[in-house]
């Protein structure tokens, strides 16, 4: 389980774009967004890297 900090999300808009652009990497990966915290939980067997490249592309850095 990787749990990511993504802290431009700001509403049910990002929350989606960035849910894409992680099940764009891993299709089968579960995503887990609480929007208020800007916490994002992600269930997957790729490297992290492959995560935060993907995110920083949608223009949602993460740390
Ligand atoms: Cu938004």
């Amino acid at each position: 389980m990787i749990e990511l900090t993504v802290k431009d999300m700001t509403c049910g808009h990002c929350v989606s774009t960035v849910t894409k652009a992680l099940k764009a990497v891993d299709p089968q990966a579960s995503v887990e967004v609480d929007l208020a915290s800007k916490r994002v939980r992600v269930e997957t067997q790729r490297p992290l890297e492959a995560l935060t490249q993907a995110l920083q592309q949608a223009g949602f850095p993460a740390t």
